[in-house]
């Protein structure tokens, strides 16, 4: 078979590329190594920004997201047994997130590419990347015993952290960057009311605390955790007493529990590998950078790499002209390397560190509680909390 683009992974940053190239009439191949729905069965991010939003617009897939979707104009900092509200709507000078789960984003670019009748194997087992560094790049994979092989102009490399396209590039070409973070998160998700209308983001001397949502009725708790943590050892009960510990009075007393429905811990990391392009090679999203999910910036910037590929391979198609795809890498990165350092600070800001950790310990507490409490009184401050917080803007 021969496409034009292959696409690897079927996660957000795969499907939105298919579903941007086949807008612009560009023959894809998405290649997935699960079942779709083992693909939605993965809990993950719940905030879009601003950009994300209208990129679902404009490949028409804006409808249920805007009927759905929460529309939020601030979130809380607990601190203190206090909350703190940051208004970004107005810090920001009229800018929102929407809640609306990965699970639905996913669903939605996945019907829609079955609609389209676009080209996409799941269960593909064994995927290689072949000469991407020549004039003629290949993909192979198994699928019922079948080897099968897919020649295309491009490779985009959209599966995730632990996927074969970063992989493939030789260790010479790439540089990786990376901080493990000496905690991580354990998460439910239960269909129960969230305890506050915005999200609160609660600093703890016990640990963070997130309360999230997906919708009135379902909504998303992380609790931090240690690295050794296993979900085994958290009951519900568990959960949902230590989850309560770590809020302001008035929403551990509102807090409505029940039965989880997901519950998971995920490590948290900071790691970027540069550059994104090998040849004609792309990686896009996870595949090329991770952030912890405090800033809830991953699926965000997984949008924003897509945005900046698919300006680059329509413009290379229709105009005959590289400059966009021999952007892209350049491009991606400055935005990358915001959203990871504001990551990380906002990372630093929320969570209790070992006190053996490189600038913590006493002096490096005392720090945090400087910080926030200059954060809470500052305009300043809070203006450039909330301005990263809905997204910096994508360059055109
Ligand atoms: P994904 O979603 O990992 O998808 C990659 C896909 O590739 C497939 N794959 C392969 N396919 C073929 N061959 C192979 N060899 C393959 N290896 C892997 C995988 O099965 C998968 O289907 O990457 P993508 O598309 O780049 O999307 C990135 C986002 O999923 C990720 O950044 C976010 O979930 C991060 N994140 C959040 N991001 C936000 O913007 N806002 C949030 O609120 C937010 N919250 C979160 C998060 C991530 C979390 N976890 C669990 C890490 C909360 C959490 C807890
Ligand atoms: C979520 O709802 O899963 C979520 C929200 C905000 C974050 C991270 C995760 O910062």
């Amino acid at each position: 078979m021969r496409v034009q683009v292959a696409i690897i992974g079927a996660g957000p940053s795969g499907l939105l590329l298919g579903a941007l190239l086949h807008q612009s009439g560009i023959d894809t191949i998405v290649i997935e190594q699960r079942s779709p729905d083992y693909v939605l069965s993965r809990i993950r991010a719940g905030v879009l920004e601003q950009g994300t939003v209208n990129l679902m617009d404009r490949i028409g897939l804006g409808k249920r997201m805007h009927a759905e979707g929460l529309v939020h104009g601030g979130f809380n900092l607990g601190y203190r047994n206090t909350r703190h509200r940051i208004d970004i709507n107005k810090l920001t000078g009229g800018k929102n997130v929407m809640v609306y789960g990965q699970t639905e984003v996913t669903h939605d670019l996945m019907d829609a590419r079955a609609a389209a009748g676009a080209k996409t194997v799941y269960e593909a087992e064994n995927v290689q990347l072949h000469d991407f560094d020549g004039a003629s790049p290949r993909v192979t994979y198994t699928k019922d015993g079948v080897q099968h092989e897919v020649q295309c102009d491009f490779i985009a490399g959209c599966d995730g952290y632990h996927g074969a396209s970063r992989a493939a590039v030789p260790a010479g070409s790439i540089r990786q960057h990376e901080r493990v973070y000496p905690f991580g998160w354990l998460g439910v998700l239960s269909d129960t009311p969230p305890v506050a209308h915005e999200l609160i983001y609660s600093n703890h001397e016990r640990g963070f605390a997130l309360c999230s949502m997906r919708s009135k009725t379902r909504s998303r708790y992380y609790i931090q955790c240690s690295l050794d943590d296993k979900v085994e050892r958290w009951s519900d009960q568990a959960f949902w007493d230590e989850l309560r510990l770590r809020l302001d009075p008035e929403a551990a007393e509102s807090m409505v529990t029940g039965p989880s429905i997901e519950k998971s811990i995920a490590p948290l990391r900071s790691f970027v590998a540069e550059p994104m392009r090998f040849g004609k090679l792309f990686l896009a999203g996870d595949a090329a950078h991770i952030v912890p999910p405090t800033g809830a910036k991953g699926l965000n910037l997984a949008a924003s790499d897509v945005h900046y590929l698919s300006h680059g391979l329509i413009e290379y198609y229709q105009d005959k002209s590289p400059a966009g795809i021999n952007a892209y890498s350049d491009r991606s990165l400055r935005r990358v390397w915001k959203a990871v350092r504001f990551s990380w600070w906002f990372t630093s800001l929320m969570h209790r560190f070992p006190p053996h950790e490189h600038d913590r310990g006493e002096i490096g507490q005392k720090i945090q509680e400087a910080e926030i409490d200059y954060l809470l009184g500052s305009t300043a401050a809070s203006t450039a909390l909330a301005e990263n917080y809905v997204g910096l803007p994508l360059e055109v």
